[in-house]
């Protein structure tokens, strides 16, 4: 093979060998067997070559065409390879890795509670009523049968919120959630049934009462309610609040200015564990009792031609119970450590199943 030949198979081999990826071994392919590549240059001059030498030199030009094409193919193969390894590692996916981490964000413990109350009370056909905090005194005491000298009347125990301009009487932050279902009372039209969960307000400060607090009450009207379906709405409240279905449940006679007869009820509980539904001691869980005539009366319902009943508790006290909770004035402060400890995932199965 002649030198030039020669020289031109080794710098293309050796350029050959140096390209790392296919965009330098495709100009190189260009740079020898392109339209104006040198190898086709050579061949375009064989033409112009000696009759004597023409036949040699175009068999050294074929035989150098045909190793340099194999030469490049082989390197086009071993650079594709390269290539698809390279990507086949970029893309590699570890499918034992864990997955992503889960939602942050946490349900309070108290939103829980009343979540929970309104799937089992909305099962149950109770509509959900709201209402204002600040409220006015007839609302708050006046139409529940609360007398001027009650204890819950006093300074002492209500915040009070001065007249709106223009207005004679100052309000309250509702002492409970009834003003609420005075409001039902008022606009809707027996039969219904409502729970009002919300905020309240007593002026009373300890390690075991909070300024502000939350109620559940319950409010059901109709012309054949009796002290029967109390008890059944309760005991089976009770039972699917506390997942305990043979939970016992005592009633108690008490007195409640706005319900007549009055009843305290206890469930059954260990005072030494705190297991809900086990031991022999029993612990007070809700206030309860048959709507007093003069409140139905108050609120425009004809208490000869309709009855009810109604219920209230505290929501921290149950939520407490419920889950161990041993402090209340944690409820209040932000505090991320303990609302990680009991919180709930909104996204878990528990939640999710009780259909909230
Ligand atoms: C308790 C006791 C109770 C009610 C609340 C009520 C409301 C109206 C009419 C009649 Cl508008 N009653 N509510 C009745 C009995 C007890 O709550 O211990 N709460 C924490």
């Amino acid at each position: 093979m002649s030198d030039d030949l020669d020289a031109l198979k080794h710098a293309t081999l050796a350029s050959l060998a140096e390209a790392t990826d296919l965009r330098a071994w495709d100009a190189i392919r260009v740079a020898v067997l392109g339209k104006s590549g040198s190898l086709t240059a050579l061949l375009k001059e064989l033409g112009k070559t000696a009759p004597e030498e023409r036949k040699a030199r175009g068999a050294a030009l074929n035989v150098l065409k045909t190793e340099l094409q194999a030469a490049i193919d082989a390197r086009q193969a071993e650079l594709e390879a390269a290539a698809l390894e390279a990507r086949l590692a970029a893309e590699r996916i570890d499918v034992t890795l864990p997955p992503q981490p889960r939602a942050q964000g946490l349900i309070h413990p108290i939103s829980r509670t009343m979540e929970e109350m309104a799937a089992i009370f909305g099962a149950m056909g109770f509509e959900i009523a709201e209402g204002p905090d600040i409220e006015d005194d007839w609302r708050n005491f006046g139409a529940l049968n609360i007398p001027a000298h009650h204890s819950a009347r006093e300074d002492m125990d209500t915040f009070y919120v001065p007249a709106p301009e223009g207005e004679a009487r100052r309000r309250v932050l509702r002492t409970h959630t009834s003003p609420v279902q005075v409001r039902s009372m008022l606009t809707r039209t027996p039969p219904f049934r409502v729970i009002v969960p919300g905020r309240t307000y007593r002026a009373d400060h300890d390690a075991t009462h909070s300024p502000m607090f939350h109620q559940c009450e319950g409010l059901v009207i109709g012309r054949d309610i009796t002290l029967g379906h109390l008890k059944g709405c309760l005991i089976d409240f009770l039972r699917a609040f506390f997942g305990v279905t043979d939970l016992p449940v005592r009633f108690r006679s008490s007195y409640f200015p706005f319900t007549e007869p009055s009843m305290e009820v206890d469930i059954g509980w260990s005072r030494k564990t705190g297991e809900i539904g086990g031991g022999t001691d029993w612990l007070e869980i809700l206030g309860s009792g048959m709507v007093q005539p003069k409140v139905l009366a108050n609120c425009g319902i004809d208490p000869r031609e309709f009855q009810g009943f109604a219920f209230g508790m505290g929501i921290e006290r149950v939520t407490m119970l419920k889950h161990g909770i041993p402090d209340l004035r944690p409820f209040y402060e932000s505090d991320l450590r303990w609302l990680r400890h009991y919180g709930f995932n909104p996204l878990s199965p528990a939640m999710l199943h009780e259909g909230v």
